[in-house]
């Protein structure tokens, strides 16, 4: 019995210290390309994963994404779909995303690049509208939807919400496509937060027939996935006018390459995809956790519905 880390992208030293920590030595805690014995792997714990990798642990009983999304497992063909599938939802990974959100909508609501510009000019000008009067709307209300929904309206800003079922959010308004098309929900916002997953039905959900359903003049923040956006829609968008400006977390081709248009779109503010980043030892606890549910024959926590995929 031993758990196989295969993530790819950073050192987890911190997350392979705490699952000691917490398993105790008698279950092993390999990080990939080192695993010496792939046939007593119990559980591996997946990010940026090469395709194909699992074949080589004949034991699985249960996969973690090492982040919230999973479509880098739901979508690698070679995994059994019979392996049951956890991802990481904690308070820390809300709580960071919740504040790169509204670092987005502080920004916007206060114009600020163009404060950034002007001081940049020597320019002392005050803006025609000190606080622009912001309708939110938040397109996914799970765990980081949910949270960045009740925050903002807990600070008084103006926000509803858009997703598959119905929520009871305290105070939120919220639709369902039963309730009301996304057509016609995004004509009463002027500021769309995308955090869905990533499905076949979100693939390229935001184009340029959805985007231009928002009134002239208002703002898309990304922190879904790349691919919900249809990047040369967003730039016909702002060309149009719909939208004035973008903040992006999040592409279809990560890193952003060099030659993308959007480096050099005025009206996008880009980030590294770091809107919200797992924390080690919060995820630590979750996986270990869900190990021990493993073996014990208890419900695992947030497992990942594969029929909705999410
Ligand atoms: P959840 O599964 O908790 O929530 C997903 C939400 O999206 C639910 O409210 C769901 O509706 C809704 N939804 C799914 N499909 C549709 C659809 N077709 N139409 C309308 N609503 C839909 O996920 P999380 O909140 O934990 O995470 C969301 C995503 O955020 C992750 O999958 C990942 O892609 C992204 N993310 C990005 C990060 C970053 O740094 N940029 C960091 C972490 C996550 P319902 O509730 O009805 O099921
Ligand atoms: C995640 C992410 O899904 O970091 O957790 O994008």
């Amino acid at each position: 019995m031993a758990i196989a880390l295969i993530i790819t992208d950073r050192a987890v030293t911190v997350l392979q210290q705490q699952l000691i920590e917490a398993l105790g030595q008698q279950v092993p805690v390999w990080s990939y390309p080192n695993i010496p014995q792939p046939e007593v792997v119990k559980m591996v714990i997946l990010w940026k994963h090469p395709k194909g990798v699992l074949n080589q642990f004949p034991n699985l009983k249960l996969i973690s994404s090492f982040g919230a999304g999973v479509e880098h497992i739901l979508t690698d063909d070679s995994i059994s779909k019979n392996i049951p599938v956890t991802r990481i939802v904690d308070d820390s990974l809300s709580r960071s995303m919740r504040n790169y959100v509204l670092m987005a909508v502080l920004n916007i609501q206060r114009q600020f690049r163009q404060l950034q510009k002007n001081q940049a000019l020597g320019k002392w000008e005050k803006p025609a509208v000190v606080e622009l009067p912001l309708r939110i709307g938040i397109l996914g209300l799970g765990a980081l939807g949910g949270r960045i929904a009740s925050d903002l309206l807990t600070l008084g800003f103006e926000v509803s919400g858009y997703s598959r079922s119905p929520k009871n959010i305290k105070g939120l308004t919220s639709f369902t496509s039963d309730s009301k098309p996304l057509h016609d929900y995004l004509t009463q916002i002027n500021l769309l937060v995308n955090i869905l997953p990533r499905t076949p039905a979100t693939e390229g959900m935001l184009n340029l027939d959805i985007l231009s359903k928002m009134p002239k003049g208002s703002f898309l923040v990304n922190v879904g996935r790349g691919s919900q956006l249809v990047e040369a829609d967003l730039l016909k968008a702002i060309q149009l006018g719909y939208i004035q400006e973008a903040w992006l977390d999040v592409f279809s081709q990560e890193p952003l390459p060099i030659d993308h248009p959007f480096w050099e779109t005025e009206q996008i503010v880009i980030t590294p995809h770091i809107a919200s980043v797992t924390d080690q030892a919060e995820a630590a606890r979750i996986i270990g956790d869900n190990y021990r549910r493993m073996e014990t024959g208890q419900d695992l926590l947030f497992e990942v519905d594969r029929e909705k995929g999410y």
